[in-house]
């Protein structure tokens, strides 16, 4: 019975940690990496600035972030399921694609 409830926790910290992870994204060499993430309605992505300029983040007609310099953070909740195409008005080819469940 011990062993289950310590698998059991072991379960819950990885599956926890692999959530988080799902939901940081990085604007590395005027990109954004991953390009394409699915979340789920309300839950928010990290945007890290890992380059040496400045960006941004902006979604028509949702959200349009203030401009963070190097190793700054955006956190964005997402409210409405669909797909989305995140880009950046400094760097007009940054884009990826948001998948809201
Ligand atoms: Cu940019």
């Amino acid at each position: 019975m011990k062993t289950y409830l310590v698998l059991a926790c072991f379960l819950t910290v990885a599956l926890t940690a692999h959530a988080a992870d799902n939901r940081r994204v990085v604007q590395k060499g005027r990109a954004f990496r991953p390009a394409e993430v699915t979340i789920m309605r309300g839950e928010a992505l990290t945007f890290t600035n890992d380059d040496s300029f400045i960006h941004q983040i902006y979604v028509d007609g949702q959200f349009d972030s203030e401009e963070k310099g190097p190793d700054e953070n955006i956190n964005q909740t997402f409210l409405r399921a669909g797909t989305f195409q995140v880009r950046c008005h400094i760097h007009p080819t940054m884009k990826m694609t948001v998948h809201v469940r």
